[in-house]
């Protein structure tokens, strides 16, 4: 064999055994995760080392990593993560594997400080106690022994030659041996990892099939007009059904929260302190109200909005019996994950009707939306209002107290801008023109709080025209637009769009990133008429 021959060295370790040990290295670490994600079923989702750590690293990433991330991958941050965690945790753990063989002691060493900043990790995850972190010690003092193991296995194949005395195992035997062994630790701790993702997954599909009987609203909300409804090819639905809803947050493991056990707490600057469990709260005049909720991530032309009908309690119905005292002017919301929103008071109080939401397009929250209690305000961004598994509200001032994106250089206020965008055509599509040499063009305009009182439509560098739209169903919902475009040319075209909002605006063209306070400018895409 080609290793055998001439052993080219690194260092004074042949290149075929610095592999071995490296790959010994990398298995040791699978085994490390291993064993903490089977154990971390008995315990709390946030347990797991993975998750711990990269709940840690989204905490800590500066706001234009997250926007980058966001803008590139959309939806799909949470896989790039995970992704990304893993080639990192192989290549450290490939190095500490390497070194390992020519300094045993020193590798295990360095594996067993690996999983003790994963355990300090986990410690500061909100959700965990300190049992939490058995799962990854377990990990650890597993995957120690078990690197120093095959470490000395592999080692053993390049000790000298050994001619295949009588009785004696030859070379080659030797070899075959340590290959099944070192990768049948592999393959099985890999397996092990793989069912546990598996059970802890389907786990999440059960809980999240538990249901409850929603109460029926005190106010329902109007029904929605079919005039709403762009009919065209490609439009998105004026609702969005929950499973399509867009989802952001920083929770890499969905929270688990309790119904049975869950409370929310009002405190702060307020004359008397409530508790409310979530009996009480579904006992409580509900109200139904269409609004759409957008990140401030989203992009110019994203799709990180969404339109539900939500089911809730007014917000400003538990601040009025709390009592809220002079002075207090935001009212920071807390999650169960440790995430805060920080909504100006006026927000909650005034008759935009804020909700304590429970309830999304007539079923119960999901739990990826905040299951099972989220707060819904019209008109403001969800990184400062919407926050999920809300179990806390706390009366206070600006001055007093900082959200968790405002920490990491978003805006403390985040009023919607207002947002147009081009759903058909897509980019680069071909359009046929219909008979009449027409095509339709399509899309999605809102500016929460103030409605949408126009949109216009610009193709190449001709005249802005007015579009059709949709019906509006309330100043807090999008809109939906169309526009028949005669005579469509055939070649390339651009198609740019700008709406005015109910009090006038006119949207602006000024270029802005999302970060501080949410992306400004015009919409435009390119297609062919064929
Ligand atoms: N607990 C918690 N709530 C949160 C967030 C979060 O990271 N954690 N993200 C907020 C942000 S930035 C947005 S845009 C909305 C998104 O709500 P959705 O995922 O239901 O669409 O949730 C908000 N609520
Ligand atoms: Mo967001």
């Amino acid at each position: 064999m080609a290793e055998r021959t001439g052993p080219s060295r690194r260092g004074d370790v042949p290149r075929p055994l610095a592999r071995w040990s490296a790959l010994c290295g990398v298995i040791a670490g699978i085994v490390l995760a291993a064993v903490a994600e089977v154990a971390s079923l008995g315990f709390g989702a946030a347990s797991a080392p993975f998750v711990a750590v990269g709940g840690a690293f989204v905490d800590i990433v500066p706001p234009s990593v997250k926007d980058l991330v966001i803008s590139l991958f959309g939806t799909w941050d949470k896989v790039v993560l995970f992704a990304s965690m893993i080639a990192v945790y192989a290549a450290v753990t490939a190095g500490i594997g390497r070194l390992g063989a020519r300094r045993r002691g020193l590798a295990g060493v360095l594996l067993a400080g690996l999983g003790i900043v994963a355990m300090v990790l986990v410690l500061t995850r909100a959700q965990n106690t300190a049992l939490d972190v058995l799962p990854t010690l377990l990990g650890t003092a597993l995957a120690v022994p078990a690197l120093l193991w095959m470490l000395r296995t592999v080692d053993g194949l390049e000790e000298g030659p050994a001619p295949a005395a009588d009785g004696e195992p030859t070379r080659a035997w030797t070899r075959r041996r340590a290959l099944v062994g070192v990768g049948g630790l592999g393959v099985a701790a890999v397996i092990a990892a793989g069912v546990a993702r598996g059970v802890s997954a389907s786990r999440e599909t059960a809980r999240r099939a538990a249901q409850y009987v929603l109460p029926a609203p005190r106010r329902a909300a109007d029904s929605i007009p079919a005039e709403a409804q762009v009919e065209l090819e490609g439009m998105p639905p004026f609702l969005t059904p929950n499973g399509d809803f867009y989802r952001i947050d920083t929770a890499l493991a969905v929270p688990r929260v309790d119904p049975t056990t869950w409370e929310l707490r009002v405190h702060g600057l307020v004359e008397k302190e409530l508790r409310l469990t979530f009996e009480e709260l579904l006992a409580e005049p509900m109200i139904e109200k269409h609004v759409t909720l957008t990140c401030v991530s989203n992009a110019v032309g994203g799709d990180l909005a969404g339109n539900a009908t939500w089911l809730g309690l007014p917000v400003a119905t538990l601040l009025e019996r709390a009592g809220v005292k002079d002075g207090a002017d935001m009212v920071l919301s807390r999650s169960i994950d440790g995430f805060t929103a920080s909504t100006p008071l006026e927000a909650l109080t005034d008759e935009r009707e804020s909700l304590i939401a429970v309830g999304m397009n007539g079923e119960p929250l999901p739990a990826e939306h905040g299951y099972p209690v989220r707060m819904v305000v019209p008109g403001l961004y969800g990184y400062v209002s919407a926050t999920k598994w809300l179990t806390e509200l706390k009366v206070t001032r600006f001055a007093d107290d900082v959200a968790y994106w405002s920490t990491r250089g978003w805006s403390e206020r985040g009023p919607i801008k207002i947002a147009s965008r081009v759903d058909v055509p897509r980019s680069f599509a071909d359009l046929d023109p219909d008979p009449d040499g027409a095509v339709m063009l399509g899309g999605t305009a809102w500016a929460q709080q103030r409605g949408i009182a126009a949109v216009e439509v610009r193709i190449d560098d001709g005249e802005w025209r007015p579009a059709e739209l949709g019906a509006e169903v309330t100043a807090d919902t999008w809109v939906q637009w169309s526009l028949r475009w005669e005579d469509a040319a055939p070649g390339e075209h651009t198609v740019s769009v700008r709406a005015t909002d109910g009090e006038g605006e006119v949207q602006t063209d000024q270029r802005a990133n999302p970060a501080p306070d949410g992306a400004s400018g015009w919409h435009s895409v390119r297609f062919t008429v064929t």
